[in-house]
């Protein structure tokens, strides 16, 4: 019976020892810390949705991580991005595909002019062209998610009725759509969002080319009173981590990262297209912007000068060995499969 009770106490205690051992070191050496680079400052929608999915990740790995977010370039820029995420000065960034179109060519052709409708339908096949082409341009990252913005409008401190009033004047766009502009002949001025406000204050550019959302986040409906519908492009985003950071994650918190990538991308989409219909609202009721529609022959004559870009696209993609016409196919029917038409 002694002897009995002696080995149940020593398999009790193997037990514990064995147990504390292979505990997750979350009480011993506190969570996993991870860093997460923006680009744009705090309020702008990439930051919004940075801060919803640090905040979910969190609670949905029950403290077993910590993110530590830099919104305003704090520690990468919009341009140094991508690589900074490779080689680990940041774990996780947040990156606008359409700032380097040679760079992310597959998943660019979203923002070709096709038509995508929203940011919610438009992240979605985002996702899908990500999903099925898998392109080797990520090969070294893990990506955490993808989303678009809303399509892109004019935001000017002159109002844009015709094509003849846009000619010679200094837009701020970037990255592909700076074909656009182009082919409106309007006077493109390359530069990434962050840089804008400071060159509309100083009037380098006279307006700018991008989602509405930014009239309120970026009070630029302080300087442009006027937009110009002209519903053309989305721009894709990706968030990507560093892939040696990444193999490092105990796996539990590996699929709560994995099972957020389309809900992540679908709650971003809408964040966009609510907050681009509450910032319309505000630029009108709070600052006089004045809101103008095209007239339909009008619109047409903008469109028309568009219409080369995605055959140009196809070629161009078809000669550097990617399947472009299969993948603007792929992006129109899954287009119409979200949009239920
Ligand atoms: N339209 C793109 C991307 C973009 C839209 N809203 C924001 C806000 C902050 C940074 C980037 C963007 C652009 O014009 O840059």
């Amino acid at each position: 019976m002694k002897k009995k009770t002696l080995v149940l106490m020593a398999a009790l205690f193997m037990a514990t020892v064995s147990f504390s051992m292979f505990q997750p070191t979350v009480t011993a050496a506190g969570p996993v810390k991870l860093s997460y680079a923006n680009f744009p400052p705090a309020p702008t929608f990439p930051c919004v949705q940075m801060e919803r999915w640090k905040a979910e990740v969190e609670k949905r790995s029950n403290g077993q991580v910590a993110i530590n977010t830099y919104p305003g370039g704090t520690l990468l820029d919009a341009k140094g991005m991508m690589d900074g995420v490779i080689a680990g000065q940041a774990d996780i960034g947040c990156l606008c595909m359409a700032y380097q179109p040679g760079r992310f060519i597959v998943t660019n052709a979203t923002s070709l002019p096709l038509g995508l409708p929203n940011a919610r339908v438009a992240s979605l096949v985002l996702w899908d062209i990500y999903q099925k082409y898998l392109p080797t341009s990520f090969a070294k990252v893990k990506v955490l998610t993808m989303f678009t913005t809303a399509p892109a409008n004019i935001m000017s401190k002159i109002p844009i009725r015709t094509l003849e009033d846009i000619k010679g004047l200094g837009i701020r766009a970037s990255g592909g759509a700076g074909q656009i502009l182009k082919a409106w002949d309007a006077n493109l001025v390359g530069m990434p969002m962050s840089d804008t406000p400071e060159a509309l204050q100083k009037g380098v550019v006279q307006g700018l080319f991008s989602s509405l959302e930014v009239m309120k986040d970026f009070k630029f409906a302080e300087i442009c009173k006027y937009v110009t519908f002209t519903d053309t492009v989305i721009y894709p985003f990706a968030v990507v981590m560093n892939m040696d950071k990444w193999n490092s994650l105990p796996r539990d918190v590996q699929l709560v990262m994995e099972n957020m990538r389309v809900q992540q991308a679908v709650w971003t989409g809408t964040y966009m297209d609510n907050h681009v219909e509450e910032a319309n609202e505000w630029s009108k009721s709070t600052q006089g912007v004045e809101f103008i529609t095209l007239a339909p022959d009008e619109k047409a004559r903008w469109d028309a000068r568009l219409a080369f870009m995605t055959e140009d696209w196809i070629k161009d993609a078809t000669a550097k060995g990617f399947p472009g016409a299969e993948i603007v196919a792929d992006i129109k029917a899954f287009a119409k499969m979200y949009t239920g038409q």
